[in-house]
């Protein structure tokens, strides 16, 4: 690989003109399709740099359409037609627009034949039909079906799919695709054919084929109904014994969304396959799911405890797209949300009822806040329901994601279980086999839980998040408490003016003296610019909890001083506002400690200590409640971030705790549990271990560094072998270099474990990063073209604060000749990694111009993608 670092200046033209195709698409703009194609029937002769499609629709005038006569016009995308049929003729009569082809069509009904030649081997975008590892997949969704062949590629055209696959047998025994195998055959020459077909209706971005040399781990359910149902995963052989979880996986979230949704699997026949080089997590292609390897393989030697929790989290998430997504899907992009919002929202509830819910609540917090609120607050902010894009991949975002969750979860609260249940069936039976809206989600539930919900739509509009005041003022004579709240929305791009939101906040009341909740918990709607509440009947000094269990995606600002938090953290009844008064607490001092303010951290201290020796708490919270925020959490607190400033007092809080609580960390350090258990007190001790690990190291660099290596050397799990090296990675001392080594040595033939090996050194905190990650990029195992090693190079080094951020503008500059290297090859792993820029205005001076300068060059840069282009070019602002 071309050391990207010597890419020459020359390439980049500071004018250069957006290119034409750098064009604005906009939701108010939609107009029904002017044809349908109820049928398509596809034939693939599968070669890996030369397969032949030729495409067979049904097409049919749209009744509904608004254009009279209108021409048929056909997506593509890097596509020529070797030859067109209509009704059995070869036509003349159709042209080029751009990428597109337009077939003129004299009459209402007519089949139209297309041949197209595509070549997967060159297709490093990873859209449409490409190879990996000697395989064939297709990735389709958004807009990958026009490189495969031309077709009204939007989620809107639904169709039934006969797909027919030829290859050679020896090269690719396995052929698959949507639906269900009807017939199979041999042909001359070692090759063999397969024919399948999808009974059910489906958008483009759905469809999906795998042709290759897998071997499958078969197993089946039996749905609530009595079918059954086939169940495979497929991988490479020597991969086989690390499906096991997966599956287990897969027929646990078949039984939830029976229990808890009422949805039924409805093929006879479910397939999902892993493959190595995969831009995001996995697709929900229907009954032939398509995963990145990462979030299908694993076993204790090779997976931590968290791959094990993301492999069950997605292998859900894309099984319960088959009703959310796939039975329903969105009318147009602007949509996205209504499937992958309430998919998230599906896969959490998933997740926190099969393991410890408080947990999986905070997790999920965490993650939202580290990525959506700072999406939120930057030049990249959209609605859940974004109004304008030129590049729809861009879009797959934590605001349409996660913050769609969030949307959700609050109309969850506000109509309770069963309210919302009879709101979602409501949903499935009046939309099924159709394209839908997030307007037509949110009637559903109302029409059937009764309760009107139109305020909330505002959430799926109106970008950025609220921040909320609350203050509480108490009059012992009356035993009243009064509080005050305020809430205010910050402008966003393209929406300065913002209009208050409905703003759930779960809310009680807890003794000062008693630690008992004195005000039982009850939901407050803040709707208002401001409102007060009052509580009566109080017998002692309430302290405020509030926004219990998160109810709503805000930024919290509460009053409450630290003799109060270190009080709530202590008996606060609600785990989640527990554990976040522990964390107000710390980034209290933290922020505090970044200006330059001296701070005392005994009380953190005393509420760290009180945690660790709770016989009440499990592990698992006790690991999350001492974990301190991380950098860039600390730095979205503060007015102009200065990255040294905030590692400085982050590390100094670091070594506060851990040398104050030395003897504490190291029992909860010394616990082990064996790595074939992962019950979630299993679990939880090894995160307690690794969480008290590095605070020791914190307080006693070289303490840590012995008890880190003995942790690694003695390591019977990935867990705790990744989060020892992880420590050991940051520390100073030969035995760094030695673990690192032994590590790279075992695992060099495990593609995810060599991720691992990348990505701990991209993490690391040490002043040396950025140049050691330079040299990573120049690693005989590193890859451009591989997403999973791409990100765990760049997307970790960028996220890693203080050394990304490092003041020479290093950093920097490395991240952006990533990103214009990648672009040319995958724009989509190149535009994901643009964000990383995006908080350029909120740094102090210096660093501020540096991010500036490397966007400008990004946007200058001749020949960039549609994708990258959008995002450097909003990032500026
Ligand atoms: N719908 C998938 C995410 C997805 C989107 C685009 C892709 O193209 C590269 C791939 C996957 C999900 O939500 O899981
Ligand atoms: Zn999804």
């Amino acid at each position: 690989m071309a050391d990207v670092r010597t890419l020459p200046d020359a390439e980049v033209a500071p004018d250069a003109p957006p290119s034409p195709t750098h064009v604005t698409i906009r939701r108010e703009d939609y107009t029904p399709p002017d044809w349908l194609v109820p049928e398509i029937a596809l034939k693939f002769t599968l070669e890996l740099d030369k397969t032949k499609v030729q495409s067979k629709l049904t097409v049919r005038r749209n009744p509904t359409s608004a254009t009279a006569n209108a021409v048929l016009r056909l997506n593509g995308d890097e596509l020529k037609p070797v030859g067109i049929w209509v009704d059995g003729t070869p036509s003349e009569a159709w042209e080029m627009d751009g990428d597109d082809l337009l077939v003129t069509l004299a009459g209402d009904a007519h089949e139209v034949a297309i041949e197209t030649e595509i070549n997967p081997s060159a297709n490093s975008k990873l859209m449409g039909l490409y190879a990996s590892n000697d395989m064939l997949c297709t990735q389709c969704e958004a807009e990958g079906f026009r490189r495969i062949t031309f077709f009204p590629d939007r989620p809107d055209v639904l169709s039934k799919y006969r797909v027919r696959m030829e290859a050679d047998e020896a090269r690719f025994p396995i052929l698959l695709t949507n639906g269900n195998p009807v017939a199979t055959g041999k042909l001359d020459g070692g090759r063999h054919w397969a024919e399948w077909e999808d009974p059910f209706p489906k958008p483009s971005y759905l469809f999906a084929l795998v042709a290759g040399d897998l071997k499958p781990n078969r197993d089946s359910f039996t749905t609530m109904s009595g079918r059954k149902v086939d169940l495979a995963i497929w991988v490479r052989e020597a991969d086989l014994a690390k499906t096991g979880h997966a599956m287990e996986s897969l027929k646990a979230a078949m039984a939830w969304d029976e229990k808890v949704y009422g949805r039924e699997y409805d093929l006879d026949l479910f397939n999902i396959v892993a493959v190595s080089d995969f831009n995001m997590g996995a697709m929900e292609n229907k009954g032939l799911n398509i995963f990145n390897s990462a979030y299908v393989l694993a076993d204790t030697d090779t997976a931590t405890d968290v791959d094990f929790d993301n492999i069950a989290r997605v292998v859900a998430h894309e099984y319960f797209h088959n009703w959310s997504g796939d039975r329903v899907t969105c009318l147009d992009w602007f949509q996205l949300s209504l499937k992958e919002g309430f998919t998230v929202f599906r896969d959490q509830s998933f997740s926190a009822d099969t393991g410890s819910p408080a947990v999986k609540r905070i997790e999920d917090v965490r993650s939202l806040r580290s990525f959506q609120f700072p999406e939120d607050s930057g030049p990249l902010a959209h609605p859940v329901r974004p109004d304008s894009y030129m590049e729809i991949s861009n879009f797959y975002t934590a605001t349409v994601y996660n913050k769609g969750a969030e949307l959700i979860r609050m109309m969850h609260t506000v109509l309770g279980p069963e309210k919302f249940r009879a709101g979602t069936d409501l949903y499935f039976q009046r939309h099924d086999g159709q394209a839908a809206t997030c307007d037509d989600f949110v009637k559903a539930l109302e029409d059937g839980s009764g309760v009107d919900l139109s305020a909330f739509k505002i959430w799926y509009s109106q970008a950025g998040t609220p921040l909320v005041d609350a203050r509480v003022s108490y009059d012992p004579g009356s035993g009243t408490a009064t509080m005050e709240l305020e809430q205010r929305v910050k402008p966003t791009p393209g929406q300065p003016e913002k209009a208050p939101m409905p703003i759930p906040l779960k809310t009680a009341l807890i003794g000062e003296k008693s630690g008992a909740e004195i005000a039982p918990e009850r939901l407050v709607l803040l709707d208002q610019p401001k409102q007060s509440v009052r509580f009566e009947g109080l017998s002692e000094a309430p302290l405020l909890s509030i926004n219990r269990g998160f109810s709503a995606p805000v930024v919290m600002r509460a009053q409450r001083g630290p003799h109060d938090l270190e009080r709530l953290a202590q008996s606060d009844t609600d785990p989640f506002a527990r554990y976040e008064a522990m964390q107000d607490l710390a980034m209290n001092l933290l922020t505090a400690g970044a200006r330059g303010e001296e701070v005392d951290p005994e009380p953190l201290i005393r509420a760290v200590r009180n945690t660790l020796d709770s016989n009440a708490l499990d592990p698992a919270f006790k690991a999350e409640a001492i974990l301190l925020p991380q950098e860039a959490l600390i730095a979205e607190r503060m007015d102009v971030v200065d990255s040294d400033a905030v590692h400085r007092s982050r590390e100094h809080l670091r070594h506060a705790l851990g040398s104050s609580l030395a003897a504490e960390l190291k029992r909860a350090q010394a616990s082990v549990m064996a790595g074939a258990d992962r019950t979630p007190l299993a679990k939880g001790t090894r995160r307690l271990r690794s969480v008290a690990l590095d605070l020791i190291a914190g307080g006693d660099p070289a303490e840590g560094v012995r008890l880190a290596k003995a942790q690694f050397d003695a390591a019977d799990n990935m867990t705790d072998r990744q989060r020892s090296l992880a420590v050991l990675a940051s520390l100073d001392g030969p035995e760094r270099e030695e673990a690192l080594a032994a590590f790279l040595d075992r695992f060099k033939d495990d593609a995810l474990v060599v991720d691992k090996w990348f990505a701990i050194q991209a993490q690391s905190q040490r002043t040396d990063t950025p140049e050691r990650v330079e040299r990573l990029a120049t690693h005989p195992l590193f890859s451009l073209t591989n997403p999973n090693r791409l990100r765990a190079v760049v997307s970790q080094f960028a996220m890693n604060h203080w050394a990304f951020n490092e003041e020479s503008g290093r950093g920097y500059r490395f991240v952006s000749d990533m990103i214009m290297a990648a672009d040319r090859l995958n724009p989509q792993i190149a535009a994901r990694l643009v964000p990383a820029f995006g908080k350029w205005r909120r740094f102090e001076p210096k660093r501020s111009a540096l991010m500036h300068e490397q966007l400008e060059r990004i946007v200058g840069t001749a020949g960039l993608s549609r994708d990258t282009y959008e995002q450097a070019s909003k990032s500026l602002g």
